[in-house]
């Protein structure tokens, strides 16, 4: 069964190591489809936050909930069928451009391929390649841009048509046309799932149900855009800096 996407860390506490503490008493609640940006510091603790909403660590103290349920409790496919990941840098391996697409769901379909590639913006680039979906890439996918591989990143995504989906954006600049088709392809996948996004773009994160501010493990704000600016703390700091 997959879960609905309702998430809640209730006074989370987690280090890595024993004796060092790097997130302190977080709470955080995610209705179904809500989009939650976290922003602040590097070092601050938003990867770590993440590694927590994918169970990749036991946490010291408190509660992680997916639809009322303690996550330790959940069964680990379950877990796994439920989140999506775009990280930073997409891995691509050795193969052709559907197979990279298809890892996201090992069974679909030549139609379903094609459908999440549409949906990701990839479709165009992809009929231009020589060999359209049968082309080979090369394992670290030296021969697309960085943009074309965030397409089959979000196409990956796609496919698999998670609940809960987890974003790192890039920081590294591509050129704004390569952007604003990056970014339509994201806002449809985003689409009816709840998001977590560790956000650098400014639209991403003034578009977010809720921002969340992080400073050194701990959420020292969080609101709508709005509210944050209105309260004229860090992140109006940040956002006017
Ligand atoms: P992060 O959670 O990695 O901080 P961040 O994601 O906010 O930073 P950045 O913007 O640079 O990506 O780190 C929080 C603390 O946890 C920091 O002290 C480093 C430490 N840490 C580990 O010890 N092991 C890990 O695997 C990670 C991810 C972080
Ligand atoms: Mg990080």
């Amino acid at each position: 069964t997959r879960v609905l996407g309702d998430v809640v860390f209730e006074n989370v506490d987690f280090g890595y190591t024993e004796g060092k503490i790097v997130l302190h008493d977080v709470a955080l609640y995610a209705k179904p489809g809500q989009k939650i940006a976290f922003v602040g510091s590097t070092g601050a603790g938003k990867t770590t936050i993440t590694n927590l909403i994918n169970r990749f660590y036991p946490i010291m103290d408190g509660k992680i909930r997916y639809d009322g349920i303690n996550i330790n409790k959940i069964h680990k496919s379950d877990l796994r069928q439920s989140l999506g990941i775009v990280l930073q840098d997409t891995h691509l391996f050795t193969g052709t451009v559907a197979e990279n697409i298809r890892y996201g769901k090992l069974d679909a379909t030549d139609e379903e391929v094609i459908k999440a590639a549409k949906l990701a913006n990839a479709d165009g680039f992809i009929q231009h390649l020589p060999e359209g979906y049968n082309s080979i890439l090369t394992g670290d996918g030296g021969s697309l841009s960085q943009g074309q591989r965030q397409l089959l990143a979000i196409a990956r995504a796609a496919i698999a048509n998670p609940p809960v989906l987890i974003l790192d954006e890039a920081t590294s600049s591509i050129d704004t046309r390569t952007e604003a088709i990056v970014q339509q392809g994201m806002d449809r996948l985003m689409e009816g799932r709840t998001v977590f996004v560790i956000a650098h773009r400014l639209s991403t994160v003034k578009n977010s149900d809720v921002i969340m501010v992080l400073e050194q493990g701990r959420i020292i704000e969080k609101g709508s855009h709005n509210d944050l600016i209105m309260q004229k703390g860090k992140y109006y700091q940040l956002y006017t800096g």
